[in-house]
C-alpha cells in the first residue's frame, strides 16, 4: 500500500497504526463476505431441505490480497483509502457454482429480493460472453454490516457460473498467468472454442435435466415420503428395520 499511505519513511509505530488502519478497513469486507456466505448458505439449506433441489453446488469467497489492491488503486491513481472505498467495488467477492445456468438466474433472484440487499451493478456475460468467451453473471451487491459502531454499507462482488463456465475461466485463469498474459493466438481461439463447446453442452445437461423432472410424478415423491415416515415410526418406537 506504499502509495496509497505515501512514499515518505515511516517509523515503527506509524506503520503499526497504518496497518491497524488497513487491517479494520478490510474487515468491513470480511464481514460483508460472512453476511453474503451466509444468505447462499441458508438459501442452499432451504431449498435442499423443502424443494429437494439444490441449485448451488458450491460457494467460495476472497478478500483481494493487498497487494493486488494496491496494484489496483495505483493504476486507478487512487491515494487515499476514502477514495478505494468509493471506487472499488471488487474488495470482497463471492462466487457461486450452480448446477444449470437457469439456476444462476433463480440464485440472482433470490439473492436481490431480499430486503437488505441492494443491486448496485448487474453484468451479465452469460448473455453477452466476452469475446474469449468467459460467461458468467457479475453483481455488486450492497448490504448493510452491523459494526459495534452502527452499519455500514459494503460492495460485494458476486459471481455466479455454472460448473462448466467455472471450469473453463479457471483454466483460461491459469493459462493466462503461465504465458504472462501474452497467450498464443492458435490457444487463444481453442481456448474460446472450449466455451462454445463448454456452452452447449451446458444447454444440453439442462435439457435432460428438464426432461427427468417431467418424468416425476406427484406420486413417486408422495411414495418416497410415505417409506421414509414408516421408517422414521418405526425408528421412533425403537423396533429398526
Ligand atoms: P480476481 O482475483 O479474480 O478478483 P474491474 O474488476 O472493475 O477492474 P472489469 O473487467 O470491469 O474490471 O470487471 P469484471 O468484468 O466484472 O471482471 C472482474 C473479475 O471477473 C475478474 O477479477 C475475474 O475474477 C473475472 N473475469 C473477468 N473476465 C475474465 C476472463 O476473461 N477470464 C477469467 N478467467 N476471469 C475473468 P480479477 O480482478 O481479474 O481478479
Amino acid at each position: 500500500m506504499g502509495d496509497v499511505l505515501g512514499s515518505e519513511a515511516l517509523d515503527p509505530a506509524e506503520l503499526s497504526r497504518h496497518r491497524r488502519t488497513v487491517e479494520r478497513f478490510l474487515l468491513e469486507y470480511e464481514c460483508a463476505i460472512d453476511e453474503v456466505e451466509t444468505k447462499v448458505r441458508v438459501l442452499r439449506r432451504e431449498l435442499s431441505a423443502i424443494h429437494s433441489y439444490n441449485p448451488i453446488e458450491s460457494f467460495s469467497s476472497r478478500l483481494k490480497s493487498l497487494d493486488s489492491l494496491a496494484r489496483k488503486a495505483q493504476k486507478r491513481g487512487l491515494g487515499s483509502l476514502a477514495q478505494i472505498r468509493e471506487s472499488l467495488t471488487d474488495i470482497a467477492g463471492v462466487r457461486v457454482i450452480c448446477s444449470f445456468t437457469a439456476d444462476v438466474y433463480r440464485v440472482r433472484d433470490m439473492l436481490c429480493r431480499q430486503d437488505d440487499v441492494r443491486l448496485v451493478v448487474e453484468k451479465d456475460y452469460i448473455a453477452r460472453p466476452k469475446p474469449n468467451g468467459y460467461r458468467s453473471l457479475h453483481l455488486i451487491l450492497e448490504i448493510p454490516v452491523f459494526l459495534s459502531t452502527g452499519p455500514v454499507t459494503v460492495p460485494v462482488e458476486v459471481q455466479l457460473r455454472t460448473i462448466a463456465m467455472d471450469f473453463w475461466a479457471s483454466l483460461e485463469h491459469k493459462i493466462f498467468y503461465k504465458y504472462d498474459g501474452d497467450v498464443p493466438s492458435g490457444l487463444l481461439a481453442d481456448l474460446t472454442r472450449t466455451a462454445e463447446s463448454a456452452a452447449s453442452m451446458d444447454g444440453e445437461m439442462e435439457r435432460l435435466h428438464r426432461e427427468m423432472q417431467s418424468f416425476r410424478t406427484p406420486d413417486d415423491e408422495a411414495e418416497v415420503t410415505e417409506a421414509v415416515l414408516r421408517t422414521l415410526t418405526r425408528l421412533a418406537r425403537g423396533l429398526g428395520d
